[in-house]
């Protein structure tokens, strides 16, 4: 069953934007209200500073659903000043200059113009926008490497793969001495230079058209002035053989996957490699969850080592609630099932849908890529739409903040769920998605990544208190609500307080313990997706701690 989540864009205007920040248009700003009947408001309290008259007024509403609106100011007044003084009135959430903006990052790849997966024009009577937004999430991130220097790397299980194709850069064991017939690296697979080939249990990668037009739109090299643009232009592509035959192989081919990523996790990345997410464009068509046991759990075990995994449902106009399908019917919250929209924002009509079992869409129609030869091709199927979510959970790696990725060291598994979470909220609606899918939206690759840049950032200066295993919080991560259960040895008047990592108190709840187990219900609705510190505090001070991560 796929998780209900909420739509969450309180930090639209980012954190951390790598995006040019210079100029801005003088006496105007940019002001998300907490509720659009506030306009008035802010304007009278306002209408003067340091006993000037500002002419403050709302200009325009520029997102109604964000609450987000336009306004002017007299010129006379210093800027930062009127900037600090909407900050700080109490309707005002966020405010910021009308930054001026410059041309999105448009890549000198010869193929662009025709790409419309990335950047809808409206070439070939598309409809205009009805895309991925690449270009502005290029704008924030054109991927590779963490802020804390992990290479990404995205585990392809397909058939085969073109590794001489200029316009791809595979992932390469480098510890790996390949055709020698030893183990050098002694990570259980013998000579897997290249990756692995699960069909034959060896490092010989074979080429195919087909996983090498999935490789392309993960991450074929980007502004390299030949070819086609990966959502990704500098991602490493894992090529792993093994996406036919029988379910044996497939088991095989994930564990290389698996094996790979626990093995960096636990050598704090200095083996193995720091694979994010899979691509799976294959399956068994109404294949059954419940017949498929081992398959489906081997995308909880990715999950817990911190991998997200897209799956293509099938080329079929069918309803995978009802019809089953492997694996995008399998029930692990680490599976992402895609559909295939096309350019003109349209759910394929021979692309399956499902209520509760597919969770968005992405483009898949006469999609542009690399193939064998050395040559590019356009290639439609859902297949060609989740490579877009593959290596979009990568893209998102790369704006990731510090603190995230230190926390998805600790917390493997529940950054990962933040990341699908973040994903499909920043979907693009579609009315033609509308009940056919969990968002009932289409990838939007930009939205995906400012949700990203929503994370509580805030570096840790807690100091940790004794963990009282009294204490117990379900369930953890949450998203909406916790129930607190803790043992009292005594009656105390005490309080439940969530920190963010800077030590900042920002929630606080009576708590009134009786002696014996006291149950209470916390509301995180308003908090945002991260990890914080929740403790029970009494009196005398902190008398229970513990980490708690709230994912939306
Ligand atoms: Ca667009
Ligand atoms: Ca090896
Ligand atoms: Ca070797
Ligand atoms: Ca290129």
């Amino acid at each position: 069953m796929k998780k209900i989540y909420s739509i969450l864009f309180l930090a639209l205007f980012s954190l951390q934007s790598f995006s040019q920040d210079s100029g801005f248009v003088p006496g105007q700003l940019l002001v998300m209200l907490k509720s659009n009947d506030d306009v008035e408001k802010v304007e009278n309290d306002l209408a003067f500073l340091n006993s000037q008259p500002t002419n403050l007024k709302s200009k325009q509403l520029l997102s109604k659903r964000l609450n987000t609106w336009l306004f002017e100011f007299s010129t006379s007044i210093n800027h930062e000043a009127m900037l600090n003084a909407i900050k700080n009135n109490s309707f005002v959430l966020i405010a910021q200059s009308n930054h001026y903006t410059y041309e999105r990052v448009i890549p000198n790849d010869t193929q662009f113009g025709v790409m419309w997966d990335m950047h809808n024009t409206g070439q070939s009577g598309g409809t205009p926008d009805a895309d991925i937004d690449a270009p502005e999430a290029w704008d924030i991130t054109t991927g590779g490497l963490t802020v804390a220097g992990d290479t990404i790397v995205v585990a392809v299980v397909d058939g085969g793969f073109s590794l001489t194709h200029s316009d791809l850069k595979f992932w390469k064991n480098y510890a790996e001495i390949p055709n020698n017939s030893i183990d050098d690296d002694n990570n259980g697979y013998v000579d897997d230079f290249n990756g692995w080939n699960a069909y034959n249990n060896d490092g010989n990668i074979t080429s195919q058209a087909h996983g090498t037009h999935v490789s392309g739109t993960v991450g074929a090299k980007g502004n390299n002035s030949i070819g086609v643009t990966g959502v990704n232009w500098n991602v490493k592509v894992m090529p792993v053989q093994g996406s036919s035959g029988t379910e044996a192989t497939v088991v095989i081919a994930y564990t290389y996957v698996l094996d790979a990523r626990a093995l960096y996790n636990s050598s704090n990345g200095t083996q193995g490699a720091f694979v994010v997410s899979t691509n799976a464009s294959f399956g068994v068509d109404a294949g059954q969850p419940s017949a498929f046991p081992l398959w489906c759990a081997i995308y909880d075990s990715l999950g817990v080592v911190g991998i997200l995994n897209a799956g293509a449902t099938a080329n079929q106009n069918w309803d995978i609630d009802a019809v089953g399908d492997i694996p995008t019917a399998c029930p692990s919250p680490f599976m992402i099932s895609v559909t295939n929209t096309t350019r003109f924002d349209l759910r394929n009509t021979g692309a399956a849908y499902g209520l509760t079992t597919i969770d968005l869409g992405s483009p898949g129609t006469t999609i542009m890529s690399t193939t064998t030869g050395n040559n590019y091709t356009t290639m439609t199927g859902t297949s060609m739409a989740t490579p877009h979510v593959a290596g979009a959970v990568a893209l998102m790696w790369a704006a990731a903040c510090q603190q995230m990725i230190n926390d998805y060291r600790l917390y493997p598994d529940s950054l990962a769920f933040i990341m699908k979470n973040y994903m499909l909220a920043g979907t693009d609606p579609l009315a033609n998605l509308s009940g056919m899918c969990v968002t009932g939206g289409r990838l939007n690759l930009y939205n995906a990544l400012l949700n990203v840049q929503s994370y509580n950032c805030s570096m840790t200066t807690v100091q940790n208190v004794e963990i009282n295993e009294s204490l117990n919080v379900y369930p953890n991560p949450a998203m909406m609500e916790m129930e607190i259960s803790y043992f009292a040895p005594q009656s105390a008047n005490a309080e439940i307080v969530i920190m963010n990592m800077l030590g900042e108190e920002i929630f606080v709840q009576p708590f009134n313990l009786l002696a014996g187990v006291n149950k209470q219900k916390v509301n995180i609705v308003s908090l945002n997706s991260g990890v914080y510190f929740l403790q029970v505090k009494s009196e005398e001070g902190v008398i229970s701690q513990k980490k708690i991560v709230i994912s939306k």
